[in-house]
Formats: structure tokens, sequence, C-alpha cells
């Protein structure tokens, strides 16, 4: 052999990687490096923050691989992605869920206690990413896990918000708005990618000119401002496979090259303060959940991230030589409700004005590429802007949408010639009074697909809200039950039951939830439900413990844990809830022998900073709480307590913990919900009414496994039609009287009977929500569960049966019948490569 070949003659001695082996040892000695190389500290200066960013920058290591894996893989194959557009992604904390998703969550935490630290504390530490209102972020979130998971090509674009969602404090039983600043101590999780920023224009006009090279006349847009966007990655690793996709969220800057002008005359300072007004754009998300606020930043939010987006895909098209009249081809664009739905006439000015390509071409390409997702029928959700506003923002998108309209209305004549109203009814401008752009109706005429997140709400789409949409486009309509990820809220947030399914059935169930039917098999075991209802009793303990130590109220856990846990909205009818624990304190009241189940309320969610009645809702359960919690008459038979601050982490800790979930939107208003199936799946049992995702629920489960209470959306709106009086419900009924009237007279309040007016008011002479319509209903549906739960043993049964046919709203489920119904796009399997050359 030559002199310089190797000769393999000693054994390998195996060093596992610091930053790619999974080992505990590996994991401290990888955990102490980080501390003091990339943190810069050593123990006896280091901060719990320190600890966090240690583990975290241990764990993000063994991404990359897969990472890097993923993203050449998917470059260099050209495959078809599924690009999800969404303002909101509401990701709650990585750590945990990356550990369960890499396998080593026992490993580390066995690390990080052998270096005497708190491994939980740890976790705990975590500032969540809170860029999203509630469900619809919280959607994309569970199906960015999903497509990870199973190996579908996919990114979510979206906004990096400096500022998420709010922080709730609760002062005086007020809410109280605190900034959430997410990002002060950094975040270990992305990764910037300024080598990759676009520009996009804003204001100005548009002219016309002569295109020398194709001889045609075409517009160009002339902006009063250009904003640079900056993306962040964050890998999102699939559960136990190598396939970890990217979430791409877009930062605003100055565009540098942009005021050379201001710059060149000297004018340094205006030009360098001109900069804060570009990053304004992304600072802060708007806290609504379903109501729209015609705010011109807040369209300014929508056309930078979907500008940036679109630029993106184009440039990893162009970066792969493949030509833009095959994007349909390599992406399926998802536009997460209506908030992204500007990319249709986006994506047409980036092909036409940018890219020389001719309207029918365009036209084609964004309505193959384009589908939509319609997460609401509530009107005052719906988006509209203004035209004055539009055109002033976006001139040269107005143009097009003008265009497309015109096209539009052309098509329908033909189909219904004569049909005056339709043709107004459907424009995509609505000419009644300040005239606006119905972004719904841009949605749909641009899109191939629409769907609904639930039976009942597609439905209701193509009877209501989309009627005329339907009835042009019948072939473009679907259903796509939501569905929530098993991995974080299962596996990681409740690892106690997980454990006892999977020493039943195996582990197969976290990446195939179907297989909890296996569960059913073990409801006549007795043994099993004990240890079934032994683990729900000690995870009630624990939100004790934590209830004790956050509004230091004291809660049994034998009393039934009934929770109600969303957003704060007169719709959910948070306040139905209040008007029964009204009814049992006053049943107790009146006799304090009263036999009573003992019941814990517990409330939690957050209100739209400037929605008054929401807030109203809050300050009532508070007072109520303190009111209950505090009579001795009571002999703490029901307590009532408002937990602040609902957010991913909270929820994580309040769904296992529930005995009796509250799904109680009047029927017809709540498009799914996605509470009540994480609720469900961890064995709580549902009260709700036939509505969104609760009527599949229902039927999944079984309707002698859940307590359906209240009136059906056509009877809903019988009452309306028929002409709803709430007064008559008030006067026919002693205990809904004796309810309201205990709020009306101050009884909560101090004697102060002004400062719940609104509220009773509200449901004395409108009602829009049919409170008093569904009290009856709902007081006997709960006294059914009061019954139903003194049968501890029944009663497990009927949890055990909850989690165990849970499988349908799995988001894999859901992303499945995307794939296949709407998207075509086909998993790819990802093989690890290494990059680093081991001992060289
Ligand atoms: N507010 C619906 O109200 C649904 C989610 C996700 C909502 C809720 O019923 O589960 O979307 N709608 O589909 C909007 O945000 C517009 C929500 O979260
Ligand atoms: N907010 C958070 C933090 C959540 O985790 C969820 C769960 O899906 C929601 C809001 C949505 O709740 P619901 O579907 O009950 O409105």
């Amino acid at each position: 052999t030559a002199p310089n070949q190797p000769i393999e003659c000693v054994p390998t001695i195996v060093v596992e990687d610091d930053r790619t082996g999974l080992s505990v040892e590996t994991l401290k000695r990888a955990f102490q490096d980080n501390l003091f190389y990339i943190q810069g500290k050593f123990a006896k200066i280091a901060t719990q923050n320190d600890y966090y960013m240690a583990l975290a920058y241990t764990v993000r290591d063994r991404l990359l691989r897969r990472w890097l894996t993923t993203a050449e893989t998917y470059t260099h194959q050209g495959v078809r992605t599924v690009a999800y557009l969404s303002a909101e992604f509401l990701m709650g904390p990585h750590l945990g869920n990356n550990l369960i998703s890499l396998g080593i969550y026992d490993e580390a935490k066995q690390a990080i206690g052998e270096l005497g630290l708190d491994f939980d504390a740890l976790l705990e530490q975590e500032e969540e990413p809170g860029l999203g209102n509630g469900g619809l972020g919280r959607l994309a979130a569970c199906y960015l896990d999903s497509m990870a998971t199973l190996d579908i090509p996919s990114i979510g674009y979206g906004i990096r918000y400096e500022f998420g969602i709010f922080d709730q404090d609760i002062r005086d039983g007020w809410q109280f708005e605190i900034t959430d600043k997410w990002l002060r101590y950094g975040n270990p999780w992305e990764i910037a990618r300024p080598e990759w920023s676009v520009e996009v224009k804003l204001g100005g006009h548009t002219e016309t000119y002569m295109d020398e090279m194709t001889s045609r006349q075409r517009v160009r847009w002339v902006p009063a401002e250009v904003v640079m966007g900056i993306p962040y990655d964050t890998p999102i690793l699939g559960y136990k496979t190598n396939t970890a996709t990217t979430l791409r969220l877009w930062s605003a800057a100055a565009a540098e090259s942009f005021d050379f002008a201001a710059f060149n005359s000297g004018d340094y300072f205006r030009a360098v303060l001109q900069k804060t007004v570009s990053e304004t754009l992304t600072k802060v998300l708007y806290p609504n959940d379903e109501s729209f606020q015609g705010k011109k930043l807040r369209l300014g939010q929508q056309i930078f991230f979907v500008s940036c987006s679109l630029q993106d895909m184009i440039l990893i098209l162009t970066r792969q030589g493949i030509p833009l009249d095959q994007f349909h081809e390599k992406f399926a664009i998802q536009l997460n409700d209506t908030h992204p739905a500007i990319a249709v006439a986006e994506l047409m000015r980036l092909l036409m004005d940018e890219h020389a390509f001719e309207w029918d071409a365009a036209w084609s390409i964004t309505q193959k590429t384009l589908a939509y997702t319609n997460h609401t029928l509530l009107p005052e959700a719906l988006e509209r802007w203004g035209l004055g506003l539009f055109g002033t923002l976006l001139p040269r998108h107005l143009e097009i949408i003008y265009e497309i309209n015109s096209r539009f209305l052309e098509e329908i004549r033909l189909k219904f010639p004569g049909d005056n109203d339709r043709l107004n009814r459907m424009s995509l401008i609505d000419e009644a009074g300040e005239r606006h752009v119905r972004m719904a109706h841009l949605a749909c005429v641009g899109s191939h697909a629409i769907n609904g997140v639930a039976a009942l709400h597609s439905e209701l789409l193509k009877q209501d809200v989309l009627r005329d949409f339907y009835e042009l486009y019948p072939e473009k309509f679907s259903n796509k039950t939501n569905g929530v990820t098993p991995r974080r809220f299962m596996v990681l947030s409740n690892p106690r039951l997980t454990k006892l399914i999977t020493s039943k059935i195996g582990d197969g169930w976290i990446k195939h939830l179907d297989d909890l039917r296996k569960l059913e098999a073990f409801v006549e075991d007795a043994d099993f439900r004990q240890q079934w209802r032994q683990i729900k009793f000690d995870i009630k303990q624990d939100l004790a413990d934590y209830i004790k130590q956050a509004n230091g109220i004291d809660v049994d856990p034998a009393s039934l844990f009934d929770i109600q846990a969303k957003r704060i909205h007169e719709y959910k009818r948070q306040h139905l809830d209040v008007l029964h624990i009204i009814t049992l304190y006053n049943r107790i009241k009146a006799n304090p022998d009263v036999d009573i189940t003992p019941r814990t309320f517990i409330f939690g969610g957050k209100a739209a900073p400037g929605y008054y009645m929401a807030k109203l809702i809050i300050k009532l359960v508070n007072s109520v709480a303190d009111v209950v919690n505090n009579d001795p008459d009571v002999r703490d038979r029901i307590k009532v307590v408002f937990l602040k601050d609902y957010n991913v982490k909270f929820a994580q800790r309040v769904y296992p913990a529930a005995d009796l979930s509250e799904q109680i939107s009047l029927a017809g208003k709540e498009a799914s919900g996605t509470g009540n199936m994480k609720f469900s799946m961890n064995g709580s049992l549902t009260i709700g009414t036939l509505d969104g995702a609760n009527v599949e629920i229902r039927e999944e489960v079984g309707a002698e496994n859940f307590f359906l209470f209240g009136l059906t959306t056509p009877e809903v709106y019988a009452l309306k039609a028929q002409g709803y009086n709430p007064w008559q419900y008030y006067n026919s009924n002693p205990e809904l009287k004796a309810a309201i009237d205990r709020i009306a007279s101050g009884g909560f309040s101090n004697g102060d009977t002004n400062l719940f007016n609104a509220l009773v008011s509200t449901l004395l002479y409108k009602d829009d929500y049919l409170l008093l319509a569904d009290y009856q209903s709902y007081v006997d549906c709960q006294d059914g569960v009061s019954r139903a739960y003194r049968d501890q043993d029944h009663w497990t049964r009927l949890s055990i049966l909850n989690s165990a046919r849970m499988g349908k709203f799995s988001s894999d489920r859901s992303i499945r019948e995307y794939c296949k119904d709407i998207w075509h796009v086909k998993p790819v399997a990802i093989e690890l490569k290494e990059y680093v050359q081991a001992g060289a």
C-alpha cells in the first residue's frame, strides 16, 4: 500500500459530537459549552435565562442537520411546496416541543437534573412567541407541526411582530394590558437571513410606459416609500422524522438606498429618522380577534408580509433556474383567512409588472396557486378597506383589482343575465356608502379552492355569507375540519396521561391518533379507570396549587373543574356561564343546605383592548368570584377563579386539568373552535351547543358522552326572524330573573347599580347572542352534569371514551385532507446528510 493510504488497524473510538450527540453525558457537556461560549457566562454569574438559553442552543444545534438537509433536499429536487400565508402564528414555547420531536426529552431532563438545575423551571423560562390572537394563529402553528411530521414540503410565512399579543394583568377585577416584550432577552430559535432581504413599495402613483423589449404598454409603480423585509427563519421539526421545515417571519427595516436624495442633500438626520417610520410596520400585532379595524398600518402589514413572501418564492425558483410559468406547479399557497388576500393582486402585479407576463397567463397562474380558508361568519370580522385608504397605500393594486372586478362582473352577467342585485352583491367593490374593497370576494375570485373549518361552518358559508360564490363556483368549495397537534397538546402538556395510554396501546397513537380507539378495550378495566382517575386528580391538584399561588384562592381538586378558556367575546357567551354560577349561588342563598355538587369554575381569556363589553365580562367574573368565594353560606362548595394571561403555556396547563369543557357559543357563530378538541383529547367532557366542530366532536364521542343544550342554527334563524324578545324569557323564568336582578341591583358591585348596566341592558334589550333563550336549557344541562359527576366511576368511563374517540381531530388528518384535495403536495422523505467531517 501507498505510504499515505490510511490503514484501519485501530478500533475507532466514538466520541459523540458536542453539537449532535444525544446521550446524557454529551448533552451535559454541550450545555456547559454553550453557557460559556454562547452566553458568555459561567455558573457563578449565570441567570435562569442563561441556563435556558444554553439548553435552547444545545437543542437547536441538534435540529440543524435535519433542517439544512431538508432545505437542501427540497432545493435539489425542486419539490412542490406548500406556502402557508398567515398574519398570525401562535407557536407557544419551542424548547419542550423540540425535545419531544427529537426524542430526547428524558435525556435532557436527566442531564439538567444531574447538573443540579431545575429542568421544569428552564422550560418555564421561555418567553413564548405570542404572534397571534387565538384559534386562528394557533391553528397555523398546529398545521406547521403536522406538515413537518408528515414530511410535507412546506414553509410558513408571516410577520415577526416585535410585540406579540399583550400580556394580561388583572387589577381590581379589570383587564390591564402590558406590552409583550418577547424578544427582550433574545430568541435562540431564529436565524436572521439579511442576505435574503427584499423590498416592498408603498404609496405613490402609477404611470404607463412603453416596454422596449416587448413593444407593449406597461405600468410602472412609482412608490412614495420603500420598506425592506428581513426574513428570520425558525426550524420546525416534525415528530420523530428527519424533516425540519421553516417558519419564515418578516421584519421591516428602512431601505437604506431609498433615501439617498435626503442623505446627499445633507439632511442626514431626517433620513435617519425616516428609518424608524419603516420599522413601525412590524412593531405590534393588532390584538383584535374577529373584529376588523380598518387601519392603514394594518393594511401595510398585510401587503408587507405578502409581498415579501411572494418575492421570496419567486427568488427560490429563480435560484433553482425554474421559469416562473411553473410557479403554480411549484407552490401551493394557502391564505389563512383574508389577512393575506392581497396576494391575489400582488401576485398579478409581480408577474405582469416585474416579470412581463400578460394578463391571462398571470391570472391563470394566480388562480391555480392560491386557495382560501374562511374562518368566520361574523359580519364584523369581514375585512373591507375604504377605497381612499386602499388607493393611497396601494395605487397599483387598486387598478389591478378594478380590472379583475370588471372581468369578473362580465362573467356573472353572462351566467346570470339581468341579475343586477347579484352584480352588486358579488362585486369586489362595495358601492354602498363609502366605497370599499371586499377582501373575502377578492380571495374567492382569485383562488381555485375555498374552504370552511368545520362541517357546519362550511355549510353555512355556502348557504349564507358566500352563497353567491357557491352558486357561481360550486366546484371550488369544500370543508376541512380543523385539527390540533397531539404532540404539543397531549405528549408535551400531559406526560402522565401519555405514559398511561402508551403503557396500554403503545406509542403509535402519537402519529396516528385514530389508534386511541384501542383504549375503548380498557374502559371496563377497573384498575385502568382507577389509574386514569388518579392522574386527572393529580393534575387538578397541580392546577389547584397554581391557582393558590396565582390568585390566592383555595380550591378543592375533588370538586368538578369546570373550565372556559378562550378569547372573551359575547358570541362565546362567558356571561351565560356566569348566569349559571349566579343561579347556583342564588339557590344556596335561598337554602344554604341545598345539595350541590362542588364545582370550581375557572375562566381564562383576553379581551380585545377596545372591546368594552368583553372587558366588562371579565370584571363581572371577578366580581362574582369575590362575592361567591367569600360568602360563608357557600361553604366552599362553589369557587370562581379568573386566571390571568391566557396564552399557549397556560393552555397547556389547563386543558389536562378540566373535567368539563365549556363550548357554549350561540349556534352558527363559532366557525370551528379548537380548544374544544384539546380539552376532549385530554379526557374532559364537553357541555356545548351544536356549533362549529362541537357537532363533529359529538358525532365522534357519541351523543351519550356529550352534554348538549341550546338552540340549533335553524332554530336561531327562525327565532330571530319571528322577532326575538328577551323580556319574555326574563319575565317568565324566576331563576333567570333572579340571576339578572342580582347583577342589576349591585349584588356583585357593592350596591353600585351602574357598573354592569351596559351588560344588563344589552341582555334585556338586544341579546344578539340569545343568552336568555338558551338559559334554561343550559342550566338543566348543567344540573345533569352535576348528577353525572357524582358517579365518579361512570364519569371516568365517559372521560376515557372522550379521549379514545378524538382521533379525527388530529391536525395530521386535516393536513392530509388539504394535501389530497387542495394542495396536491406529496411527502418527501429526508435522508440525513453529513455536513461536518468528524475528527478532521
Ligand atoms: N377566532 C374562529 O372563530 C376557529 C379559528 C381557527 C377563528 C374559530 O372558531 O377555530 O378561527 N376565526 O379556524 C378567526 O380568527 C377569524 C378564531 O380563532
Ligand atoms: N388561545 C389559545 C392560547 C389557545 O391555545 C387556543 C386553542 O385552541 C385558542 C385561543 C382557541 O380557543 P377556542 O377554540 O376555544 O376559541
